[in-house]
């Protein structure tokens, strides 16, 4: 289905009183994206489709979730995927609703709203993965048009891979991405916290300045470090000092011990492992079909495996399983870490293929009935 998107309202979230609530809140569902470009998922895509599938049939077992599909795509999609997963007939360029997915946002009880952001496949023909991009850059209105809920136009580029949020007021951002003049040219840090303060309702910020060592996606904060909590931040971790992780994961500690969140408190926080580190196989990248819209994938190249890349579900978290030698002692961090859910491993090797996690090829729609309290930056009652 390729609808209208309706025209954008006027205003700002933050001025109408609106604001994007953390993952960890109660979900009305998932939306997710249908991995189909051969150029970025090997062997046709098909090994990536079975992982997306087992990926949306995990997070099925605990809250509705619709997948977008090319027309082309759709019969086979349907075939592969679980009866209780919804088909959406929607384009798009590569399958990241993370990123070209809306931004969900509350405000009044029984509603949602939605931000549209700009989209330049990260980077644009300065850096860039692929190009166009045309379709994905529409995809957050067609999903907020298919739903039949408003829609804001932010005036930047950004992802949704790029912001993690506390839903009492807090953003946690990586410079190196969200500042990155591939995305916003010219942008100052105090603009850019401007424009988030209106279009996510937050009040306050923690930046960290990098993210996982060679993250094609310029450091998204979603492969470094996630809110488990308020004041609580579970982060990538690796001891082996001649790792090129240790500084980026030793330098984002530091930042997060000396931060406080918008209520004021110190964070916590929880080292996840490694895993690896990952390198794509010879095997793996013969299997991609070259092409000139795409950037190249090679042989030996890093892979930026991150078990923090996981998507918090209904009672759940739904965790990539990516290393053997790592797999059970994050899951059991997690679980320790966010009692009273259900830590599940997914297989999530083709996914990293294509350069993301299971948190990326997924987008949390908030349940609007859950209760809420507006943030408020402290000391403004
Ligand atoms: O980190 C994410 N949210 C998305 C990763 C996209 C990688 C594109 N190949």
């Amino acid at each position: 289905m390729n609808t209208v998107p309706r025209t954008p309202l006027g205003g700002t979230p933050a001025a109408d009183g609106w604001w994007m609530p953390a993952e960890y809140e109660p979900h009305e569902g998932c939306w997710m994206l249908w991995p189909e470009r051969p150029d970025n998922w090997r062997e046709q895509a098909q090994p990536g489709q079975r992982a997306f599938a087992a990926v949306a049939a995990a997070i099925a077992r605990f809250e509705p979730v619709r997948v977008g599909v090319s027309a082309a795509h759709a019969a086979a999609a349907r075939a592969l995927l679980p009866p209780d997963v919804g088909v959406v007939t929607l384009a798009h360029d590569d399958c990241w609703m993370r990123d070209v997915g809306p931004t969900y946002l509350v405000g009044a009880p029984g509603q949602l709203r939605g931000v549209h952001w700009h989209f330049n496949a990260w980077g644009g023909l300065d850096g860039g993965l692929y190009h166009p991009w045309d379709q994905d850059e529409r995809v957050a209105a067609e999903v907020l048009a298919l739903e039949g809920r408003s829609r804001y136009r932010a005036p930047i580029v950004i992802e949704g891979g790029a912001i993690h949020v506390d839903g009492e007021g807090t953003a946690l951002l990586a410079e190196e991405c969200v500042l990155h003049p591939n995305r916003n040219p010219g942008m100052t840090r105090e603009r850019m916290e401007g424009l988030l303060r209106e279009y996510l309702g937050v009040t306050h910020f923690i930046w960290l300045r990098l993210g996982v060592y060679n993250d094609e996606t310029d450091g998204h904060i979603d492969n470094m470090a996630c809110f488990l909590a308020p004041g609580k931040v579970c982060l990538t971790w690796t001891e082996d000092r001649a790792d090129p992780q240790y500084e980026r994961s030793q330098e984002a500690g530091e930042r997060l011990a000396a931060a406080r969140d918008a209520r004021g408190r110190h964070i916590e926080v929880v080292k996840l492992p490694m895993p690896g580190p990952l390198f794509m196989t010879e095997t793996e990248a013969a299997g991609l079909t070259a092409s000139a819209a795409c950037k190249p994938r090679r042989a030996g190249e890093r892979l930026a495996g991150s078990y923090v890349n996981f998507y918090f579900a209904n009672g759940a978290l739904v965790v990539p399983q990516l290393d053997v030698r790592t797999d059970a002692e994050a899951a059991a961090i997690l679980a320790r870490a966010c009692p009273g859910r259900e830590v599940l491993g997914v297989p999530a090797r083709e996914i990293l293929l294509g350069g993301g996690g299971i948190h990326c090829i997924t987008q949390q729609v908030p349940d609007p009935r859950a209760p809420r309290t507006r943030p408020v930056p402290v000391g403004a009652g």
